[in-house]
């Protein structure tokens, strides 16, 4: 089972790890094992529709998004956190149809965590109803950022200012290593905002579901709709913290996926 895949693999002390885009993005054979395991089993279920995987993207495949039913996977998402056996890692699943998101599954198998959610149907963890918290000032808010996978100066830059100029605006910064579980720390009221930028599709696509299921918001960093192939969101409790940190983050763009 895909699940014991990954709980094994994490508590060995040698894993198989190679880098990717740059000397701290990691691939490890569990990444591509899950990866090859949740598409053959999708695609023999459902054999017209599509898929975008990190690892089949990151091997070459192209990131195409079309209207037809398309399955966007992250196989592990906080692939540093896995490599170091730090417990927060996951499996992050959408399936898209008309590029809007049906359907999102963020599980930690780790921690045995399961964030689900249907659109209209609302957001779940582990078969029970979650929501946002009630937090709608900025002044009172957890906030989780990201410092990412790349050593880029402007990147650096970007993480340095944003963490200066929110330090002592909010309660309290934290960087866990998963922007899919980021989101769903967000729809479940453990945190009140999240932003990130560089991000890819398969690291947010289940995540927009669940957050706005569970009553929160999602946007591009610059408050417009979230463009899933955009590479930054942001995602909150609620709009008023929305509208007030985003006068006053510094910005990056990013090639799209
Ligand atoms: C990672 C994210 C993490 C982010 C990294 C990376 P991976 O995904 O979840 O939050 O900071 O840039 O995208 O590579 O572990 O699937």
């Amino acid at each position: 089972m895909v699940f014991q895949i990954i709980k094994e693999a994490f508590s060995s002390k040698h894993k198989n790890v190679t880098t990717k885009s740059s000397e701290i993005d990691f691939v490890t054979e569990t990444d591509q094992a899950v990866e090859k395991f949740l598409i053959d089993g999708l695609k023999e279920k459902y054999p017209n529709h599509r898929f975008i995987g990190e690892e089949g993207v990151a091997s070459g495949l192209k990131c195409q998004l079309t209207d037809e039913p398309t399955w966007i996977i992250d196989p592990i998402d906080g692939t540093m956190n896995f490599v170091h056996s730090f417990p927060n890692v996951c499996i992050s699943i959408a399936l898209l149809v008309n590029k809007v998101v049906e359907i999102g599954i963020i599980y930690n198998p780790v921690l045995d965590l399961q964030y689900t959610a249907r659109k209209g149907e609302g957001a779940f963890l582990n078969g029970n109803p979650i929501s946002v918290s009630p937090t709608t000032a900025l002044s009172d808010s957890l906030v989780i950022m990201e410092l990412g996978t790349t050593r880029d100066e402007e990147k650096r830059q970007l993480v340095r200012d944003n963490f200066n100029i929110l330090q002592t605006k909010c309660h309290g910064l934290r960087a866990l290593g998963s922007c899919a579980l980021n989101m769903a720390h967000v729809a479940s009221g453990g945190a009140d905002l999240y932003f990130e930028f560089g991000i890819h599709a398969w690291d947010i696509a289940a995540g927009d579901l669940i957050v706005r299921e569970a009553g929160g918001v999602v946007y591009d960093t610059e408050g417009g709709p979230l463009d899933i192939l955009g590479r930054r969101v942001i995602c909150a409790s609620s709009i008023e913290i929305i509208k007030e940190v985003i006068p006053l983050l510094k910005q990056m763009k990013n090639e799209r996926d």
